[in-house]
This record gives structure tokens, sequence and C-alpha cells, in this order.
């Protein structure tokens, strides 16, 4: 065990604003808007305030995929978040998002406005709007949520568990990675059993269910989430890899991981979109500083 095991938790927690790891600034244990900021509304009917990051990249995933399947309906604007600067506070956002984290969207194509957070309710919402990529009833359709939910579920402790302890954490402790690693491979076990007898996710069906897992499982089984590919021998998921690499190669999903993303490669990097030609005329002038 390391050192850190002798903590004893005072009577009544108190907020440490010096508690360290990355993020501390933007952590707090209260809700509500930090200032006044009004979210820009862009042409399109589906407004989207958001981030390249894995939970963002769920939802630009799908509205390119519909796009790409001739749902016209689905042009959006897609908004930069900066999550590192706080944005997420802002008074507009938490109008959307009383929980301050993106992803957030408007739907402004009916007579009244739709707000909508959490990445697994806005994927239903757009699946069902355009009825496509959730089978409409049935085993199918449950066998999609049942995908869709452990995901949710999941990648808090993928995330907020081992990635907090073993990459973003001011110090390494043996404790927390043991417990979470072991979680995450878990998970990932999970995962590979299913994809061994099944192309996608629910079977020979692409769904919302495999856009929800894929940012976060695919880049993990890549190597690409806190290096920690090696530490975790994600090279024994090989269906894992396989589907990840299926999914990857598609053009939509390849479009929808460069929206709102503002680290990597330049390239790969298209801050804000507002219409499909953005993805051809990507300029170095669109590109904001990286902030994370
Ligand atoms: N369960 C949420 C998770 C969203 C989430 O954790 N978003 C992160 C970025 S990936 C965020 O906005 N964090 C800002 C903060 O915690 O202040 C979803 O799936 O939409």
């Amino acid at each position: 065990m390391s050192e850190n095991t002798e903590y004893v938790p005072p009577k009544v927690w108190t907020w440490d604003k010096e508690s360290g790891g990355r993020f501390a600034n933007i952590n707090r244990p209260i809700a509500g808007p930090t200032h006044d900021k009004e979210l820009p509304v862009g042409k399109h009917p589906l407004q989207l305030y958001s981030l390249g990051t894995p939970n963002g990249v769920k939802v630009t995933v799908l509205l390119e995929e519909l796009l790409a399947a001739g749902h016209s309906g689905a042009e959006y604007d897609a908004w930069l978040i900066n999550i590192g600067n706080g944005d997420q506070f802002g008074s507009g956002f938490v109008d959307i998002n009383p929980n301050s984290k993106i992803p957030a969207m408007m739907d402004r194509s009916g007579p009244e406005p739709i707000r909508l957070f959490e990445s697994g309710s806005i994927m239903v919402h757009l699946a069902e709007k355009f009825g496509a990529f959730l089978p409409e009833s049935g085993a199918a359709r449950a066998e999609t949520l049942n995908w869709l939910f452990w995901q949710m579920g999941s990648a808090p402790f993928l995330g907020g568990g081992f990635g907090h302890f073993y990459a973003y954490a001011p110090f390494k402790q043996e404790y927390p990675i043991n417990r979470y690693a072991m979680e995450v491979k878990r998970q990932l076990d999970v995962l590979n059993r299913n994809l061994q007898s099944r192309e996608f996710m629910i079977g020979d069906t692409y769904t919302i269910a495999d856009m929800a897992i894929w940012p976060w499982y695919g880049a993990l089984v890549k190597g690409l989430v806190y290096e920690a590919g090696e530490f975790l021998s994600v090279h024994e998921y090989e269906h894992v890899i396989r589907w990840t690499d299926q999914l990857g190669a598609r053009e939509p999903v390849k479009r929808g991981r460069m929206v709102n993303r503002v680290f990597g490669e330049a390239s790969s990097q298209l801050h804000e979109r507002h219409d499909a030609s953005d993805f051809e005329t990507k300029t170095a002038d669109k590109l904001a500083p990286e902030s994370e």
C-alpha cells in the first residue's frame, strides 16, 4: 500500500480549494452559475454546446451519422464550451444544463424549444426524432438501451475513477488505482466477450449504443486516453480493437470526432461547426488556442 493510508476524515467535510490535481480549478461542491453569459444561437434548429471530449463526441458522431444517412433536419451549430475556462458555469449554459457538464443541446425545431442534457438523453431524443440508429421496438430496442445505459453507468468508473487516480490526481495511490484498474479491465472484458460474436454492440445493426461506447472504450483500447494502454494490457481485448477500427474508419465518425476538438493535431480540430462545408474550409483562424 502507498503512504496515504493514515488519513482520518474530519467530523465534517469542508472544501479544500488547494486539494490539487488536474481540473482542481473547475471542481467545486456547489451547483449553479458563477457568471452571467448568454449562449450564442446559430441558424440551425439544433444548437449544440459542447467540447470534443468522449462525452461530447458521442453526440457529434450521431449528428454526422444522421446527416450522412440523409436526415437533413439534423443540421446543427456546434458551439465550443471550454470547461477548462469554466464556460459550463455561465448562466446561459446552466439554464440548459443545471449539472454544468457538456454536452448540452437546444432543439428549436418545434413550437417550444426543448432543452437537452446528459449525452444518453440527447442521443435517445435525436434517434427517436429521426427514427434512426435506435430500433423502434422489441428485443433490438431493449438491447440498444441496455448497452447505452451500460455506457452511462460504466464510464464514470473509467473517467472519474481510473482516469482521475491514474492520470490526474496530484500523487499516485496504490489502493484506488488497483480498484479502478480492476473495474476498467472487467468492463473491457464485458465488451470483448460481447463483440466476440457480434459485429456491433447489439448484433448486426449499428446503433447509438456503439456511438456512445466507442469514444470512451475505443480510445482506451487504442491507448489514446490516460496513457494507460500498456498498464491495462489493452492488446488483450482483440474484439474491442476490431470494432474500434471498424467504426473509426467511417467518414461520419471521423467528422464527428473533429467537432469542438481543442487538442491533438491542429488538422484534427474543428472548434465550431456551423455548416457541412466547415470540414473542408477549416482554416487556421478558426482555431483558438489549445485549452487542455
Ligand atoms: N453523464 C454526463 C457526463 C458529462 C461530463 O462528465 N462532461 C464533462 C466533460 S467530458 C464536463 O463537462 N465536465 C465539466 C465539469 O465537471 O465541470 C454525460 O454523459 O453527458
